[in-house]
């Protein structure tokens, strides 16, 4: 039998296909997925160096237990809670009723990693570098973490991060990746300084259309001409006055997961565009073509389309904001409440780059509506805090409670899945509890 390592090969050799067979904790893909194909049980059997006798029969969704996940206990040093999607690469996410917090402890953030992060005693904080380079700085500079601490105003806000794949798991026909249900979000502060600051000090000219950052990840493979991912943002965005390149999170370092020593926080924009463990930051002439910036990742179609379609590359939009949605955090689903008794509830709303301007909850399925208190964001691309303090529920018996976000352009989230895409992005729909009133 093979050492786990094969796990890399068969990533490698599958592609999209090995994001589908990765599980762990995930709703049973099983019953919703085909069979393997021919190439990937190939591929499989190549990295275990055997063939897979009942191969024909090996359910979609599985990996072979030679291969799979650790069978030791696994737990991520410092986070608290999560629910592990996978751990090679790490993905955990956060379960609603431990998002309650106004500002995301660092044990509570979920992570979501492309490749294996810098082994943590090869980060030196004192040696680490950010290099700006590329056609769209007429300056090119490498700044230490002192330099840039030291140099450029250093801000403090409290800005939302959201997978764009958030919610995944929801889409039928089903996506390939992390199956997230609704926690691969967070809302923490970030110490650090702008990114336009810094592009400045760099000469940005006017050749400059899209950043592109490097990290100090490892591909799954081993591979390391490959970049585990390598995403960016059009110029204004980096521009953007709270555009940040981060070394703090709550006051303290970042924690390693989540890109220590130095990451890049694009509030708004989906998470994978704030680059994590960063050491190269390009401004391009062109859109950048890195590593989940072409093809069908973080894109979905112009036009809406039917589910399960297949959508051609040229019809794919790359994703820029993320949509209006909220959270219900407390308390837990599936508690119970006495039914004469007013009962309450709350949690948070984001939207994107706007505003949310109302948040409604329902307790009969979408029938009925009722306005609950909303806060005003502690900053631009922080979430809003909202709570409602009013609900009767006329008899005992079973009931969901569901939250539904407004912003300041109109848009409402749905309260079912939104527009299928290809690779499952973008789900906003309402967010539910299960309650039973006694
Ligand atoms: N270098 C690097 N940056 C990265 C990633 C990664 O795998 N490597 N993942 C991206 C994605 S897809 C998301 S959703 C966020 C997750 O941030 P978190 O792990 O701190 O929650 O980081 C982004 N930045
Ligand atoms: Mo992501």
């Amino acid at each position: 039998m093979k050492e786990t390592k094969g796990i890399h090969e068969l990533y490698d050799e599958l592609g999209e296909e090995a994001s589908a067979i990765v599980w762990r904790n995930t709703p049973s893909p099983l019953s919703r997925r085909g069979f393997l194909s021919r190439s990937a049980l190939g591929a499989m059997a190549a990295a275990i160096g055997g063939r897979i006798v009942f191969g024909d029969r090996f359910p979609s969704g599985l990996i072979p237990a030679a291969l799979a996940q650790t069978v030791e206990p696994f737990k991520i040093e410092g986070k608290d809670g999560l629910t592990i999607l996978n751990d090679r690469p790490v993905n955990a996410e956060t379960p609603a009723h431990l998002l309650d917090d106004a500002i995301t402890p660092a044990s509570r953030l979920f992570v979501r990693n492309n490749g294996h992060p810098p082994v943590l005693d090869s980060i030196d904080v004192e040696k680490w570098t950010l290099e700006i380079a590329g056609p769209g700085v007429d300056k090119p500079t490498t700044f230490t973490l002192a330099d840039l601490k030291k140099k450029f105003e250093n801000v403090t806000r409290q800005i939302l991060i959201e997978c764009g794949g958030n919610g995944r798991s929801e889409f039928s026909p089903p996506a390939s990746g992390n199956q997230w249900t609704i926690g691969a979000v967070g809302c923490p502060t970030w110490t650090g300084v702008r990114m336009r600051d810094v592009l400045k000090a760099c000469g940005v000219n006017d050749k400059a259309i899209y950043t592109a950052y490097y990290g100090k990840d490892t591909h799954l493979s081993g591979d390391p001409q490959k970049d585990p991912i390598s995403r960016g943002v059009p110029i204004a965005k980096a521009l953007d006055e709270d555009s940040l390149i981060a070394w703090a999170m709550n006051g303290k370092d970042i924690p390693w997961m989540n890109g220590h020593p130095l990451r890049l926080i694009t509030g708004g924009f989906p998470a994978s565009t704030s680059g994590k463990w960063i050491h190269k930051l390009l401004v391009r002439d062109q859109v950048h073509d890195g590593a989940k910036m072409t093809g069908t990742s973080y894109r979905v179609p112009k036009h809406p389309v039917a589910p399960g379609t297949k959508v051609p590359e040229k019809d794919m939009v790359i994703i820029e904001a993320m949509p209006v949605k909220s959270l219900l955090t407390y308390p837990k689903s599936g508690i119970e409440t006495p039914a004469a008794k007013t009962f309450s509830c709350r949690g948070h709303a984001w939207a994107g780059e706007n505003k949310v301007t109302e948040v409604h909850t329902s307790i009969d399925f979408g029938s009925t509506w009722q306005k609950a208190t909303l806060q005003a964001p502690a900053n631009r691309f922080a979430w809003q805090h909202w709570k409602q303090d009013a609900i009767k529920f006329p008899e005992i018996g079973y009931y969901e409670v569901w939250v539904r976000a407004t912003d300041d352009k109109g848009n409402c989230q749905p309260m079912i899945l939104p527009g299928w895409n290809p690779k499952g992005y973008l789900n906003n729909a309402c967010h539910r509890i299960a309650v039973q009133a006694i």
